[in-house]
């Protein structure tokens, strides 16, 4: 197994003590009170997202979202929002929603959160909802633009694996990528040997928590029920906005355009360079 060790829990963490603890060092913390004057905590059911907005189409994406060679963000099919409720109810599957701006057609939506008022001074961007039936996985990943992410949980529990980003290369990571495909619940430590010196966080996220991911984190997620949550993304100055707009470029634009003209070839180049950066 990685080493990992469990996430902080903190109720009632003052702004100071958030900048302090978490935000300059860039350690992942579970706030369990920042979302507690939300509406959206008992408002958003199943069932209310059925009746207002089911007949909305969603892209949903499977595991093959994170097979080799795929390019980022693609989704797999587009399906009514109530189709994808049903079959999220119905029991375990690889279906997911991923990075999902509802509120541009539902704007009413926004009513029933707020930003919170440790995220004073951030600079903040457009909120996104992932959904994801019970045993879906979210394969191991950064954000390419480098915010930082208030994950706050609705509905069902989330097992949130963590790594720094310092730690890329013992995760052998995909360079032009956010990616990495290690197993990381069964490491290969034969194949991967640089994987024994990581070392991370994991917590089970409970609705009505949220958790901290810094930016540039390592996040794989495994949906221990079916679920979904709201993503606050945030920077904490332009400066930093601008990198992640850069990021995005050099990774996503040049990854793309490579994928499409070399394929598998370009994939086995990516290996073969997370394997060499490694050692
Ligand atoms: O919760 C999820 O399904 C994925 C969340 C995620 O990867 C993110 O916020 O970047």
């Amino acid at each position: 197994m990685l080493e990992l060790q469990p996430v902080d829990r903190r109720t009632g963490l003052t702004r100071e003590q958030f900048a302090q603890d978490y935000l300059e060092p860039l350690k992942p913390v579970v706030f369990t009170d920042l979302m507690d004057k939300w509406p959206a905590k008992s408002r958003w059911t199943v069932d209310h997202f059925k009746t207002h907005y089911g007949d909305l189409m969603v892209p949903v994406v499977s595991t093959n979202y994170s097979r080799p060679g795929r390019s980022y963000l693609m989704p797999d099919m587009d399906i009514t929002f109530r189709e994808y409720l049903e079959i999220m109810e119905a029991g375990p599957s690889d279906l997911r929603i991923f990075l999902w701006n509802i509120f541009r057609k539902a704007p009413e939506l926004r009513k029933d959160f707020t930003i919170p008022d440790i995220m004073d001074g951030f600079v903040n961007e457009v909120p996104f909802m992932f959904f994801g039936c019970e045993g879906s996985r979210v394969s191991l990943h950064y954000d390419l633009d480098l915010s930082h992410v208030f994950l706050n949980q609705i509905h069902g529990r989330k097992h949130v694996i963590l790594f720094p980003h310092e730690q890329s290369r013992n995760l052998y990571h995909l360079p032009f990528s956010a990616a990495s495909h290690i197993n990381v619940l069964k490491p290969d430590f034969h194949k991967y040997p640089a994987l024994q010196q990581v070392k991370g966080y994991e917590v089970i996220l409970l609705p009505g928590e949220t958790l901290f991911i810094p930016r540039g984190y390592w996040h794989y997620i495994e949906y221990t029920d079916s679920g979904y949550s709201i993503s606050l993304r945030a920077f904490t100055s332009v400066l930093d906005r601008v990198q992640g707009l850069s990021s995005i470029t050099t990774n996503y634009v040049i990854d793309k355009i490579l994928n499409k003209f070399l394929g598998k070839r370009w994939y086995n180049f990516k290996v073969k360079m997370a394997m060499k950066r490694a050692e």
